[in-house]
Parts: structure tokens; sequence; C-alpha cells
């Protein structure tokens, strides 16, 4: 077992004063530049080379921008006013602790962060959990929450099976609704661009990613499963996929096989208007692949999780997870958005997890985690955010939201103000002011990423060190510190730690995910960690009847993580294909009205034959209110 504070002072990072990037979940390494303006790339294992990217190289900006935060503020005759730590503090748990004594702790809701380090998550679930209340969440893990939940229901972990690095080797990389070439441009870069293997890209709309693609299928929206499926039933018909692999590492395979005998190739082609041969291709060159990659974004959590699924039977099949065959460059990549969104989650910051992703309702694990942190943990799985946030003003009272914004990362922005108003208590912990900091009664000012010690764990398991390479500005104080003295005044002992390594410490103690991985390395193996060793096949569900789509699809993209990433957010247009565009009477430039029920955005159109047919495509953030009224199809008319 390494202790975290030795690692952080190894040389897991190769500058003294480099640190991991805050941006995005591929964590590139980077330092300070030389007048203290753009970052100076520094080589990591995932950025080998010394690149950043564009955003990463404005890292500093947000340590410099004069919109921080930078003393606490409380809510005095509906103004928040600016006042001292100590009286912020002693508001902020008189308010929770009040909640917690009016009505339980069940009452109490705790919202963590994907931009926070892995001690600060770890901190907040304790928090909550020492208090009583399991409604504990991070928001971001929703970006990839179908994904995550298949990978571990499969493979018995909710990520990446194998390494970033490991891309290069891979004889085939299969992109499925995932943009890396801008949203992870650095590990793209180095480990999929640079290798010789082949590169397919499955997405309703070609983007920047699909330049680099050999072939580009674009199925029609809700259609990924049953194209994947079509692909397996090939390989299975020819007998192509790897019978030796089946038989050692997986189960389920026989009831797999004969539900996808039934499936009709041709009707499979019609129904997700991809062509017969373009699925023959697809199985030709997973057959004749060593390793298979995929590489998952955003795109593949419209469908429950069939998308994924439908995924991992393909590796299955192709011979392509686990240990020998990650080497080989085969595997799931799940490539995260935000920089802590794996590790915010490893650590527990669930409502239905411990530390180490055990379930909640397993006796033993509740009883190790108690055990360390000297108290007993309710046993009914709490409120996820979104239904917590649903709850404000019936169930959940109080709510202490650290690096997050609900206000709007979720729906329609009246009812959120409404919910957050029906609190009693809601403290927030921000870097900025924010629309949901303007509900609260207390708003604690916090240190960026690049301010904090600690440790974070990128898209590939690796668990990094953190060095505060600035300072925070004014009072602002890391959100560990601001942790601790809050669990201090809640809940007593427990909260007293030195540093973000003592909490490491404790964290190895109660996860097993964190029990013995070196800072710097990578946690758990890439084999299969299912309980039988073995990878499931999934049912092989099948349905070949096409999604009856009236009108458009609304397919979202150039999803932006908020915070410093105005970058990706250049082309508001609406994305048709000539075909939709002349039935409509549109021509490029055109402006245009794009509406569902209840809702409407207005922007211009750019025809393109990057977009397939039936399908309307939006930058997320024009598609907002679209996407919060919950548009599946959308119409589009002149304006
Ligand atoms: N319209 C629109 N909506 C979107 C998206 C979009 O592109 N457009 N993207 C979606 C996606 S992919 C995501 S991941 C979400 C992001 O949703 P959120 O995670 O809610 O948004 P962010 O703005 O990235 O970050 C939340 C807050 O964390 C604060 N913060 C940053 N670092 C720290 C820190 O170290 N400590 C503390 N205490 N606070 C910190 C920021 O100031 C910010 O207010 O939004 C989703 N919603
Ligand atoms: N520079 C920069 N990088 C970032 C961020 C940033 O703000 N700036 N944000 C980070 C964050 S928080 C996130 S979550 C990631 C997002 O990373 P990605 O998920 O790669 O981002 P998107 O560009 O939204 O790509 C989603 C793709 O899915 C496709 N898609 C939509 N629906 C479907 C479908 O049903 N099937 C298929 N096959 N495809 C579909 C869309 O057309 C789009 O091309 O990026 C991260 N990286
Ligand atoms: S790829 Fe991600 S981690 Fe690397 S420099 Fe860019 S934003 Fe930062
Ligand atoms: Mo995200």
């Amino acid at each position: 077992m390494q202790d975290a504070n030795a690692a952080s002072n190894a040389n897991d990072r190769d500058a003294a004063d480099a640190t991991v990037c805050p941006l995005c979940a591929v964590g590139c390494h980077l330092a300070p530049g030389e007048d203290g303006g753009r970052a100076r790339g520094v080589p990591g294992p995932a950025n080998p080379n010394g690149r950043l990217c564009a955003k990463g190289a404005s890292a500093f900006e947000s340590v410099r921008d004069d919109e921080r935060l930078t003393t606490p503020l409380v809510r005095e005759d509906g103004d928040l006013v600016e006042t001292d730590w100590e009286s912020a503090l002693a508001r902020a748990a008189d308010g929770l602790g009040g909640v917690r004594d009016a009505h339980g702790a069940d009452a109490l809701a705790f919202f963590g962060a994907p931009h926070c380090s892995n001690e600060e998550n770890y901190l907040l679930g304790k928090l909550a959990r020492v208090l009583g209340s399991n409604h504990v969440d991070n928001r971001a893990r929703l970006c990839h929450d179908n994904a995550a939940a298949a990978l571990e229901s499969r493979v018995g972990y909710p990520a990446s099976t194998l390494g970033m690095a490991d891309l290069a080797e891979s004889d085939l990389v299969l992109v499925v609704g995932a943009n890396p070439a801008v949203q992870q441009p650095v590990a793209f870069n180095a480990f999929v661009r640079a290798s010789d293997g082949g590169l397919v890209h499955l997405d309703p709309r070609a983007n920047e990613t699909t330049r680099a693609a050999d072939a580009h299928l674009a199925p029609r929206p809700g259609t990924d499963a049953l194209l994947l499926q079509a692909v397996a039933a090939t390989l299975l018909a020819a007998d192509e996929h790897d019978a030796a692999f089946v038989a050692e590492h997986t189960t389920g395979f026989d009831a797999y096989r004969d539900a996808l005998a039934d499936l009709d190739v041709a009707a499979a082609a019609a129904a997700t208007g991809v062509p017969v041969a373009e699925i023959r291709d697809l199985a030709a060159d997973v057959a004749d692949a060593d390793g298979v990659a995929v590489i998952a974004g955003t795109g593949v959590e419209a469908d429950d999780g069939a998308t994924a699924d439908a995924l991992l039977d393909l590796l299955c099949l192709g011979g392509s997870l686990g240990p020998e065959s990650a080497a080989d460059g085969g595997g799931f990549a799940l490539f995260r958005g935000l920089n802590n969104e794996q590790g915010a989650s490893d650590v527990g910051c669930r409502p239905d997890r411990l530390p180490g992703h055990r379930p909640l309702t397993d006796d033993a694990a509740r009883d190790r985690v108690a055990d360390v942190w000297g108290t007993e943990i309710p046993d009914t799985p709490g409120l996820n955010e979104t239904a917590a946030l649903a709850a404000f003003g019936e169930r959940i009272h109080g709510a202490l939201v650290v690096g997050e914004n609900p206000a709007v990362s979720k729906r329609d922005a009246d009812w959120t103000a409404e919910r957050l108003d029906s609190l009693e208590s809601l403290v927030v912990v921000d870097v900025y002011e924010t629309d949901t900091t303007a509900h609260a009664d207390v708003v604690l000012p916090a240190a960026v990423g690049l301010e904090k010690e600690g440790t974070v764990t990128n898209l590939d398991r690796r668990v990094q060190a953190l060095a505060a390479v600035a300072d925070p500005p004014g009072e602002a104080r890391t959100d560990f510190e601001i942790l601790c003295d809050l669990g201090t005044r809640l809940a007593g002992d427990g909260f007293d730690y030195a540093a973000p390594a003592d909490a490491f410490a404790e964290l190895r103690a109660v996860s097993p995910v964190h029990a013995d991985v070196a800072v710097g390395e990578r946690w758990g193996s890439d084999g299969i960690a299912t309980a039988d060793g073995r990878a499931a096949f999934s049912e092989g569900d099948v349905s070949v009847e096409a999604a009856d789509v009236e009108g458009l699809a609304l397919v979202v993209g150039s999803r932006a993580g908020g915070f410093g990433a105005s970058d990706v957010r250049a082309d508001d247009a609406l994305h048709l294909n000539p075909a939709d565009a002349t039935a409509l009477n549109l021509a490029d430039g055109d402006a245009v009205r794009v509406s569902t029920d209840g809702a409407s955005v207005e922007t211009t159109l750019t025809v393109s034959e990057g977009v397939r047919e039936g399908v309307a495509f939006l930058h997320a953030d024009v598609a907002d209110p679209l996407v919060r009224a919950g548009a599946a199809t959308v119409d589009v008319e002149a304006r």
C-alpha cells in the first residue's frame, strides 16, 4: 500500500510545478506558463508528448478571473451580503442542522461534483451518511450513466476496461455517439489518430472524428443497438466469432445466439437505414481484428443502455474484453467528460453505493464502512439528484450543493427555481455566482482544481495527484477545508483531517477500488471483475420494428461541461440533410424555428450531407429548451 502523501511527492508528474488539467477527463499534466498566461503542457500518461488542447492551455483563466467568488455570503433580508467564514459556517451548520432536527436526516440532500477531488467527494459522501442521509449524488455521472451501468453489470465495474494508451494497439476502433477529436483531443491524437488500426464512426451525424475515420455508419436515431446486433448476427451466421474466448470468459452465449438467430439482417438494414453491405463490412472488420476497442460518448445514452449492451456483446464475440485483449487494444473505453467524473462515483458519492462501488445494500460492505466511520449507515438507497431535486420542499428541506449548478443543468428554469426556493436551507459551495447561488442562504467561495491538493481519477481509471499551483483568490478556500469545517460542526468527530492525504488513507480502508492503487497508476485491472470472472452476454432482445418517427428526430451534440468550456459552442445552426431541407422547402442560411410541444428555438439552417435524413441536429446549448421540454422529435419551419 502506498501512502498518498508520499505518492504526491513521487515522480507521478514530470515537473515539480505540474498538476492535472481540471478541464476534462483525459487528465493531461500541465504547469503554469511563463507569465502566468497560457498553461504549459508537461508529459504525463495521458499526454506523453506534453501536448495540451486549446481548452487546457487556457486552464489558468479561471484562476485570474475577476468574477471569482472571494468572500462568504449569507442571505439577510432577501439579499446575499458578505460576511466572514466563522459566521457563514455557523449559519450553514445551523441551517442544515436545523432541518435535520426538525425533519430528520432524510430531509437533507447532498450534491457532489465531478469538478471536485476524490477526497472532497469522499468527504461529502461521508458527511451525508454520518448524518444519516443516503441522498448523495454527483450529477455528471448522468452524462454516461447507462454505459457505466451496463459495464458494471457485464464486467463488474463501471469504468473503461482498457487504458487510453492501449488504443494505439487496436486493430479497429469503433467510436459510437462521441466526438473525441474535439472533446478529448489530446487522447484522440496521441493514441487513436497516431495508430494504424481502422477507425469506424457510428453517429447519425458526421463530425470532426468522422474525418479521421475509414467508415461512417449513420443509423436512424434509436436503432444503434439493432444495427450492432445485425453485425453480431452476421458474425455468428458465418461462425466468425471467437469461440475460445466465448467458452472461457463469458456466460449466456447459447441464449444470446438463439435470440439473434431470428434476426433478419436485411430487415435490420432497412430499419436502421444502414445498407447491408456496411453491416457486412463492419462484421468482417471485427472478425479480422485482434483487438477491437469501443469509444463511447454521450450519444450511447439515449436508449437505456441497449446500445452499450450491444457493444459489449460485440466485444465478447470478438474476444476483445479482459486483460490479454486490453494489451492488444481490445475493450470498452468510456470517454467521460468532466475531470473527476470517474472518481466522484468511485469514492461513493452516489445514493446507492458506498466507496469502491460496493452496493449500499451489502451488509458486509456497510459494516466495514460503519466500522471505520464509527457510525451506523442507513441501508435504504437514497434519491438520486434528479429525484431529490423534484422532492425539494416536500421530502427534502435542506441541501448542500458543492460544485454543481442544478439551476442550469436540469429541467425547466422556473420549475427549478421554485424547487430551490422551497428549501428551508440551501448551502452552495462554488467558485462563481451562479443561477443556483442566487437561491442560496449561504454561499461559500471555493478554490478551483489548480488551487488544490488531493487526487482525481481520469477516464481510464488513473488516480493522479493534484498540486496547488495557484493560490485561491481573496478568502476562497478548498472544498476539502470547507467540508472538514462543516463536517466538524454538523457531525462532530471524524472530519478533522490535516490534509487530503489523510482522507485518502481512510478511503483506502473502506474502498476495495482504492485499497492498494498507487497514486499515478490505474485502479483495478483490465480484467473482467464479475463474481464468476466471466462477462455475461445480454439476452439479445431483438426488435426490428423501425422506430416509427413522425417528423424529424432531435439529435444533440457538442455538449460542454459548462465550467470554462465556451470553446465548443461556436456553431448554433440547425443542421439538416439536403433531402429534408428540400422537402421543407428550406435552403442553407434560412432563418428557422425549431419547435416541440411547449418550447421552440430560433436559429439559422445549415444544409449538410453529414447529417442523416430524418435528423435535426442541434448543439447542446441551442437545443436546451427543447431537451428540457422532453422533445424526441421537432418541427422545423421558416420564420
Ligand atoms: N445548455 C447546455 N446544458 C448542458 C450542457 C451543454 O453543453 N449545454 N452540457 C451538459 C454536460 S455534458 C454537463 S457535464 C453538465 C455540466 O453541468 P454542471 O456540472 O452543473 O456544470 P458546470 O458549469 O460544469 O459546473 C458546475 C459548477 O461547478 C463550479 N466549480 C468548478 N470547479 C469547482 C471546484 O473545484 N469547487 C467548487 N465548489 N465548484 C467548482 C462551477 O463554477 C460551476 O458553477 O451540463 C450539461 N448541461
Ligand atoms: N473542449 C471540450 N472538451 C470537452 C468538454 C468541453 O466542454 N470542452 N466537455 C466534456 C464533457 S462534460 C463531456 S460530457 C464530453 C462530451 O463528449 P461527447 O459525448 O463526445 O460529445 P458530443 O459532441 O456531444 O458528442 C455526442 C455525439 O453523439 C451523437 N449522438 C446523439 N444521439 C445519438 C444516437 O442515438 N446514437 C449515436 N450513435 N450517436 C448519437 C451526436 O451526433 C454527437 O456526435 O466532452 C468533454 N470534453
Ligand atoms: S484534453 Fe482535456 S485534460 Fe487534456 S488539455 Fe484538453 S481539456 Fe485538459
Ligand atoms: Mo458532461
